[in-house]
């Protein structure tokens, strides 16, 4: 198996402090255009999108999570690209799994937010090393379709309503709605950044974020984030986040590995990861089946 890229330089210990401090870290030139290229072409895959071909007539927003599955591209970005170096230096974590990817693509001339959340009422996990790394292969501004940051809110003690499409909430845990932070008045300390293809953000799964929309005239919006767990991420289920389709084989409490979600820091674990290097690996459908039905028995038992 190929090992991973090493990152261009170590992060400095001021760096890692303000990851900790403020629940975010801008990372100038991170990916080299190898990686650029390889995220690219994923991203165009999965999201059926023809780089020479007219722009669609509606323009969408899409997500998707657990890519790597299937496409090799977004499998060799998420392996092998020097991101779990990275995580491994910011989480101060001797091991590194990958969680999941998830696609966030923004087609030309939709304006819609992403609105403000944390990811972590959103995952299957506890546990404080868990963070997620962000990158887009066109440019994106401060003012519209980068990530927003709401600094140092991730050691906040609140836990807001994680709400998916349509407004669904994506937990069972009674928890508060989330305020507009960027509404006229709201005196929060925001943080953005303009970005060229390359350059990332890793932040804390507590760390509060949106964006705003692609405006009119501008290209799409291709980005993608890889989500990382630490030593001490456990798997914590309840029945409604970001479910996983995948026979992973853990029960809640146990530590996050195996195939699904594998670990690559200190090594890449390689009996882990031997049949997605043999091909893709689709989801269950039974598996998929039981979860929808969970999803929608507690869809009947409002919170
Ligand atoms: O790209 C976006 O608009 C949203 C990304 C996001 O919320 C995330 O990565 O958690």
């Amino acid at each position: 198996m190929q090992d991973a890229d090493t990152p261009n330089r170590r992060l400095t210990e001021a760096e890692i402090e303000t990851f900790w401090t403020d629940g975010v870290l801008f990372l100038k030139d991170f990916y080299s255009t190898k990686w650029v290229d390889v995220l690219r072409r994923g991203l165009n895959e999965v999201c059926g999108i023809d780089e020479d071909g007219a722009q669609p007539e509606k323009p969408v927003f899409r997500s998707d999570a657990y890519t790597w599955h299937a496409n090799d591209h977004l499998r060799d970005f998420s392996l092998f690209s020097p991101t779990a170096e990275i995580v491994q230096q910011v989480l101060r974590s001797d091991r590194v799994n990958f969680f999941c990817d998830q696609v966030f693509v923004k087609q030309a001339y939709n304006a819609e937010r992403t609105p403000w959340h944390h990811d972590f009422t959103f995952f299957p996990l506890a546990g404080n090393q868990i963070a997620s790394v962000w990158t887009s292969v066109d440019p994106v501004r401060s003012d519209e379709s980068a990530l927003e940051f709401v600094l140092g809110s991730h050691l906040w003690p609140q836990r807001f309503r994680p709400l998916g499409v349509g407004g669904v909430v994506k937990s069972v845990a009674q928890m508060e709605e989330t305020p507009d932070f960027s509404a006229p008045g709201a005196d929060y300390r925001i943080a953005s950044w303009d970005m060229q293809p390359g350059d990332a953000v890793i932040f804390h799964a507590l760390t509060l974020h949106g964006s705003q929309g692609r405006p009119a005239g501008r290209l799409n919006r291709r980005a993608i984030a890889t989500r990382w767990c630490g030593d001490d991420a456990r798997y914590a289920p309840t029945g409604k986040e970001l479910q996983v389709a995948w026979d992973h084989g853990l029960a809640p409490g146990d530590p996050i590995g195996g195939p699904v979600f594998p670990e690559l820091r200190p090594r890449i674990d390689e009996a882990a990861l031997a049949q997605r290097m043999k091909g893709p690996v689709m989801p269950r459908p039974e598996i998929v089946a039981a979860n929808k039905a969970l999803a929608e028995r507690f869809e009947k038992v409002r919170v």
